[in-house]
């Protein structure tokens, strides 16, 4: 399939799967779930007809493995605005995690610390390169280090989405480094 067409579609299941079900009709479950037939549906009512082949395509090579399909249901991994219990179970963390940020953030990122802002959790990364990227969707990246194994001995809770991404409620300043 065409890298734009991919990409079109992905845009287009996030903006239903984690922000605006209602612009399609649709109704995700508790836990964000919404039943493949019935989301194929909406779209080719709303104008965007997608084929069963290629939702999987996407959902299966997308860069960031944004979507899972089970039981014939799809869901957004991660990245909601919409309420969503996604049932993940809480889990240590490993020593060190990474935030990527942008310079004009960094001012009150040190006096509140990292909040979810429009998102459910604050969104936290395995490693450097993928917290730069993270960042550098906005300018030039800042990526901070995140105490997780401190954070989780002081009673903090972790959970990892199905795409890798490690999720926070709080990132109090103290358990913040900044880059000099
Ligand atoms: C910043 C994409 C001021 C925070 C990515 C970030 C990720 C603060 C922005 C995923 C702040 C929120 C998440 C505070 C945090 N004061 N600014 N106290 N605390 N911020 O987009 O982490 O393509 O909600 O640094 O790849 O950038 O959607 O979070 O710059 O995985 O799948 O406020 O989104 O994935 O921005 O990105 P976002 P994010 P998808």
């Amino acid at each position: 399939m065409d890298e734009r067409r991919m990409v079109r579609i992905s845009k287009y299941l996030a903006r239903h799967l984690r922000h605006d079900p209602q612009l399609i009709g649709i109704t995700l479950d508790a836990g964000g779930w919404v039943p493949v037939d019935v989301l194929l549906r909406a779209a080719a009512e709303h104008g965007f007809p997608i084929t069963a082949d290629e939702l999987q395509h996407v959902v299966e090579s997308n860069d960031k493995r944004r979507y899972a399909i089970e039981d014939g249901r799809i869901r957004a991994s991660q990245g909601h605005s919409v309420p969503v219990d996604l049932e993940l179970p809480a889990v240590e963390p490993p020593e060190v995690l990474y935030h990527g940020t942008v310079a004009r953030f960094v001012a009150a990122i040190k006096k509140e610390g990292l909040r979810p802002m429009s998102r459910h959790h604050v969104h936290l990364s395995p490693d450097r390169e993928t917290a730069a990227r993270v960042g550098a969707r906005r300018g030039v990246p800042v990526v901070l280090t995140v105490a997780a194994g401190a954070m989780h001995a002081d009673g903090h809770e972790f959970r990892r989405s199905a795409n890798g991404v490690w999720l926070a409620e709080h990132v109090p300043p103290g358990y913040l480094w900044f880059p000099s």
